[in-house]
């Protein structure tokens, strides 16, 4: 490591002034004197320090110079030639420690530039320097008051090529003063301190290929330690399952660059994935996901394919035959189309036989009487072959010994039983057939794909949900779209959480062949009603229907042993609303931005399905370690009744209030625009850290108030872009609200452009504590322009209003936020 390697001394004496004051060596820094050749104290003492602070660079920073590693001259210049000056100084390996160094304090009008070499930028647009020097205060210097100075300048010019350094003063760019002042390293010299400062600036756009840097000191005494200058990246990733090459971040310092990820091998996606690169090396925002094809699974972020056959058997041995079975793979990773055999006389591998079957049994014919054979199996699914299984060994018998024919009669009877039970399965299929046909004929289209999905027959590309009470067994519905685990396979860990039906805990599934993994389970109490046993596990029946990064993935769930359970993948951040509120203030408006974006994508997914949430809320959202958000809570009739938010209308249905549409409160009118209403509620309660909608007015005020066409107020600090949209979903005409695909693309721009985001609702138009008067505007309350004006106080704003022609309180409702 750089900053491990002990440092030697140089020969000169420490600048200007400076040079009369001496300081005691720290006993721990003695290893520096051990060098060729000797430095003086003090710059000495400063080496080491830098050292032991000079961490290596983070993985998303690439350096386009580091003056600690050049072995070289550095080729910097200085003029006045008697300025600047390079402390001569070389390490134990007698590498050459390039510091620069300036002290004329006592001396008027000092203009001293140190200039570097040409720096190329390699195509990033903006770049990092970190300075690394000591500045001695005034105070600190006798007779130096009059004309000292504590800071000194850095510029820039950019050029194309190395041939722009002989340029004038006034063509450098200044890119900041620097003082020493914000971030040092203590250096306990002891009688006195010494600082040793870090400052970084950046500089961009740059449109050139490289620059030059100039660090111009006026009167200081200063030594220049290091000088590295970088640009940032977000480095390569491989993020659910798809690949993001190494990006140099944007010129603009807030500016996101959207990334497309290309899925790796055997994977493929519906939904490009897409990640955003900040400015400051960051990968933000996942969106979408590549799967592994049929066939493969999912490891390291790879996909592979049929895990190998291990179970081999030996069947029938002759003389010159050799029969065997096996077992499917553990983790066939997709339909096996048929078995590849290997086989070799021992030690004579370079001559070997390949045969294909499409059973689990073979015969290997012609071998040589008492000679050992090796086999090797493996299985070719769509997606390819696996790998060779190990070798088994087998030997046929000698000449002499018996083999009895007698074996062939059980092969036989199992030859006729295979073959009527085949004969069975096909006239079953064609008379199945009969009846899909026949039901063809009755309903529409749509429904023969329902009819063809409960056939067991799945359609490519159709995702229609399936309301499980379409099933008469619901515990066929459950099968049909959920996996039954085995209880033991599961290790229940801690409770996180209770249901209306039970407690819902954290634990850990172990599957045979499949790595452990973390996951929530939600389980039924003792003592329970059919019908509650039907509805809890009519959520895993939905659940189990979906497949979205942005909806909880369902593991499985427990049925064939008590407590009944269901079993969803674990997400560490818990609840949105809870967690929110636990982290108030803490996020970026980008950050919250992508959680909204990745609970409008879930959403857009079950609108696609056909499928109607009813109780979107920020607590029925769950939130993981990346702040991927997930919607969660699927019911059917039970929906509402687990929800303690839900509460009885005058209509006898039991609805979440605050966050349901007043045309599903009025008349139970529940589609997927009424859930975009709650999703405009759930917005509000995300960008205000999971403050309470409507805060504590009663169900009955904030049915009234709606009615009335009062609408939450801004959050604090919230973009203006998101406000608007939280008012587009609560319009009262459902089909003026935005579509969920409208919303995703809505936030996707606003993630692009994060400048789109800077302009927050004003804080004297944002009504705090009040109900704002949007939709409508107040206007059924307001006989004009003026009496409404005069009621919030702007009456002095009337006759403006009135120039622009908005004479009507109809032509103000027209007026949007932009
Ligand atoms: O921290 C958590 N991580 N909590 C509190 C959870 C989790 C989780 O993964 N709470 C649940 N998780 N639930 C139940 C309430 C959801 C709003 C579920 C996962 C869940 C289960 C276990 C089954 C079906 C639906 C959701």
């Amino acid at each position: 490591m750089r900053g491990s390697r002990p440092r030697g001394a140089g020969r000169r004496r420490p600048p200007g002034g400076c040079g009369g004051d001496t300081l005691r060596t720290p006993a721990s820094l003695a290893g520096c004197y051990s060098a060729p050749r000797r430095a003086p104290l003090w710059t000495c003492l400063l080496l080491c320090a830098a050292l032991r602070t000079l961490l290596a660079s983070p993985s998303n920073e690439v350096n386009l110079l580091d003056s600690r590693t050049v072995m070289g001259d550095l080729g910097w210049i200085a003029f006045p030639k008697n300025g600047w000056e390079e402390i001569g100084e070389v390490d134990e390996n007698y590498a050459p420690i390039h510091t620069y160094q300036v002290c004329k304090v006592m001396e008027q009008n000092q203009n001293n530039w140190l200039l570097t070499s040409w720096i190329s930028n390699e195509g990033a647009s903006r770049i990092f320097i970190e300075l690394k020097f000591t500045l001695r205060d005034c105070n600190s210097l006798p007779g130096g008051l009059g004309t000292c100075k504590e800071t000194f300048n850095m510029y820039y010019f950019e050029s194309d090529d190395e041939n722009g350094r002989n340029i004038k003063e006034n063509q450098y760019i200044k890119i900041d003063t620097i003082a020493a002042d914000e971030s040092f390293t203590e250096l306990d010299l002891g009688d006195r301190v010494m600082k040793l400062n870090t400052e970084v600036r950046d500089v961009g756009p740059l449109s050139k290929k490289g620059f030059y840097l100039a660090f111009q000191d006026v009167g200081a005494c200063i030594a220049l330690v290091s000088v590295r200058v970088y640009y940032k990246k977000c480095p390569s990733v491989i993020r659910h399952l798809a690949v993001f090459p190494d990006t140099i971040t944007g010129a603009d310092s807030s500016q996101l660059l959207e990334v497309s990820g290309s899925c790796v091998n055997h994977s493929v996606t519906d939904e490009p994935p897409k990640m955003h690169c900040s400015a400051e090396g960051e990968w933000l925002v996942p969106i979408g996901k590549c799967m592994c094809k049929e066939g493969y699974e999912e490891k390291n972020g790879t996909c592979q394919a049929p895990s190998p056959v291990t179970n081999v058997k030996k069947g029938k041995i002759a003389k010159n035959s050799i029969s065997l079975s096996w077992q499917e793979p553990d983790r066939p990773n997709g339909i096996i189309l048929e078995y590849e055999i290997k086989y070799f006389e021992k030690d004579q591998e370079t001559s070997y036989t390949i045969i294909k079957s499409k059973e689990t049994t073979i015969t290997a014919e012609g071998l040589k009487p008492a000679s050992v054979y090796v086999f090797q199996i493996r299985a070719r699914t769509a997606a390819g072959y696996g790998v060779f299984s190990r070798r088994f060994e087998f030997e046929t018998i000698p000449v002499f010994a018996a083999s009895s024919d007698q074996s062939q009669i059980p092969i036989i009877a199992v030859s006729v039983t295979v073959g009527v039970i085949l004969l069975a399965v096909v006239i079953g299929f064609l008379l199945s057939g009969r009846r899909c046909g026949y039901s063809k004929a009755k309903q529409d289209p749509e429904e023969e794909k329902m009819h063809f999905h409960n056939g067991h027959i799945k359609l490519p590309g159709v995702r229609t949900y399936i309301d499980p009470h379409t099933y008469e067994d619901p515990n066929q519905a459950v099968h049909e779209f959920a996996k039954e685990i085995e209880a033991s396979c599961i290790t229940i860990e801690r409770v996180i959480g209770a249901g209306e039906f039970g407690e819902v805990c954290s634990g850990r599934l172990k599957l045979p062949g499949k790595r452990e993994l973390p996951v929530a389970i939600k389980t039924l109490k003792v003592g329970y009603t059919e019908k509650q046993r039907r509805d809890f596990l009519g959520e895993a029946s939905i659940m189990g229907q979906f497949d979205h990064p942005n909806i909880i993935h369902l593991e499985g769930v427990v049925t064939k042993s008590k407590p009944v359970m269901i079993v969803t993948e674990y997400m560490e951040n818990g609840s949105l609303d809870t967690f929110l509120k636990k982290n108030d203030g803490q996020f970026t408006v980008i950050q919250l931005v992508g959680m909204l974006r990745g609970i409008a994508a879930g959403m857009k997914y079950l609108s696609d399905m056909g499928y109607v949430h009813r109780d979107l809320a920020a607590r029925n959202i769950l939130i993981n370690s990346n702040l991927v958000c997930k919607v969660s809570d699927f019911g059917l009739s039970r929906v509402l009744e687990d929800d303690p938010e839900a509460a009885y209308t005058t209509r006898g249905g039991k609805i979440p209030i605050r966050w349901t549409a007043p045309e599903a409160i009025a008349f139970r009118k529940f589609t997927s625009a009424s859930d975009v209403w709650s999703y405009g509620i759930v917005m509000w309660e995300v960008v205000s850290y999971g403050e309470r909608p409507y805060w504590e007015m009663t169900n009955q005020d904030v049915i009234k108030a709606v009615e009335e066409g009062y609408r939450l107020p801004s959050p604090m600090d919230c973009p203006v872009a998101l406000y608007q949209l939280m008012l587009d979903c609560w319009q009262k005409d459902r089909n003026s609200r935005p579509k969920f695909d409208e919303i995703v693309n809505m936030l996707d721009k606003l993630i692009r452009n994060p400048s789109s985001l800077k302009t927050l609702v004003n804080a004297s138009s944002r009504v705090s504590n009040l109900l704002a008067e949007h939709g409508p505007l107040g206007s059924g309350a307001y006989r004009s322009v003026g009496e409404w004006l005069e009621a919030i106080k702007m009456g002095r704003y009337t006759e403006i209003f009135m120039e622009n022609g908005y004479s009507s309180m109809d032509a103000v409702a027209q007026v949007t936020l932009e």
